[in-house]
């Protein structure tokens, strides 16, 4: 049964035999499985909108290195790029969108998505992946926080997003409108992907920790707190990452998500006492960097890590961020085999 598997368990705050393990990105770039077929599909726009492709890349990793859920392989920038901002990846120089939003008159030209026709082919990778799996490994489902997604439609680009955040100051009200937009298209689009097979659901709020504590209260976290609310009917755990939450943390506690994703800078021990107050679980938070280290050191961290964790249950290894695509292999499986061995030796 799939509510028994080890993800799932530790998203309940139930024992399990030894923590989960995925991380983020997992199907990616570091994989020469994904640089493989990406090379055959020709673009990342393909092997993402055609979904025999995108579900074989998701299960890239899970194949690989016996992990414990698959994350769909998509993008964030899919629901703006289904509202027509043109997403495109190029090359070494990141992501553009061809039509960012600047104006009240660009804002008012956002169409509202509707799901199975607009974002059909990811539903469709769900569907195909949720037919593999069997139940056999849970599927993560996701999408971008509505400011985060916000940043990347104001700038156009990605970078530090001097345009997206002077309109926190120069037009807020266009900037909450904008927001509202985002949370019920991110709210809409977490839903069918519950409908469509996801087990478990993740919001990806990656530019949170750009904004004054005030204002990341008024123009994430708010924001946040109602997309949680939508996706209690669908009964599926919602997991919520904000890279640089700092002082943050227990705010973010408090939304009524399943989970919370640490970035490599939270101290395991202090998050720990927080999360068991507040009955939340987390997720995280060993440095991408980590993995640069030879395996045998990659190892003795990983373990560290574990340990500063503790055996309490409702706990999730995961990174501190996406990996990067230059990351050795050996030091992944390294990684990967000390959480699997761990507590069994
Ligand atoms: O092949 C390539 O060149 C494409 C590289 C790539 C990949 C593999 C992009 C472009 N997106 C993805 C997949 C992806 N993106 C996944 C797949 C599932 C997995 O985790 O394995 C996920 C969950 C994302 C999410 C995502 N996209 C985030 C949030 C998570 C994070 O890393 O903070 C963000 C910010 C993006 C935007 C994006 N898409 C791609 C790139 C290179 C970026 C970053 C752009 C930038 O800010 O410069």
């Amino acid at each position: 049964m799939i509510s028994d598997a080890r993800l799932l368990k530790a998203l309940r705050l139930e024992p399990v035999d030894r923590p989960p393990i995925w991380f983020m990105r997992q199907a990616g770039r570091y994989l020469p499985e994904y640089r493989a077929l990406r090379a055959q599909a020709g673009s990342f726009r393909t092997l993402l909108q055609t979904p025999t492709l995108a579900a074989q890349v998701s299960l890239q990793p899970v194949s690989r290195f016996g992990l414990d859920a698959v994350i769909l392989f998509s993008d964030i920038l899919t629901i703006p790029d289904a509202m027509g901002l043109d997403f495109q990846v190029q090359e070494g120089s990141g992501v553009r969108l061809g039509r960012p939003v600047r104006t009240a008159e660009d804002a008012a030209r956002l169409p509202c998505l509707d799901m199975s026709r607009d974002l059909d082919y990811v539903l469709e990778t769900i569907e195909r992946l949720r037919g593999t799996l069997a139940g056999q490994v849970p599927l993560i489902g996701f999408a971008g926080s509505p400011w985060t997604l916000a940043c990347y439609m104001i700038e156009g680009c990605g970078g530090d997003f001097p345009t997206a955040r002077a309109m926190v100051y120069r037009e807020p009200a266009l900037l909450e409108g904008l927001l509202e937009h985002l949370t019920q298209a991110v709210s809409e689009y977490l839903c069918a992907q519950a409908r469509a097979g996801a087990d478990c659901l993740m919001v990806f709020d990656t530019w949170g920790g750009l904004l004054t504590a005030a204002d990341y209260r008024r123009f994430s976290l708010a924001f946040l707190h109602r997309i949680v609310a939508t996706l209690r009917p669908t009964g599926k755990p919602v997991i919520l990452f904000t890279l640089g939450i700092g002082d943050w943390l227990p705010q973010l506690m408090d939304t009524g998500a399943a989970a919370v994703g640490l970035d490599w800078r939270c101290d395991p021990r202090r998050s720990r006492f927080l999360a068991q107050e507040k009955r939340v679980a987390l997720q995280g938070n060993l440095d991408p960097f980590c993995l640069f280290a030879p395996p045998d050191r990659v190892s003795q961290l990983t373990k560290a890590l574990l340990q500063s964790f503790g055996s309490e249950p409702g706990y999730i290894f995961n990174l501190g961020h996406g990996i990067r695509p230059d990351t050795p292999l050996e030091a992944v499986s390294a990684m990967v085999a000390a959480v699997q061995h761990f507590g069994s030796s």
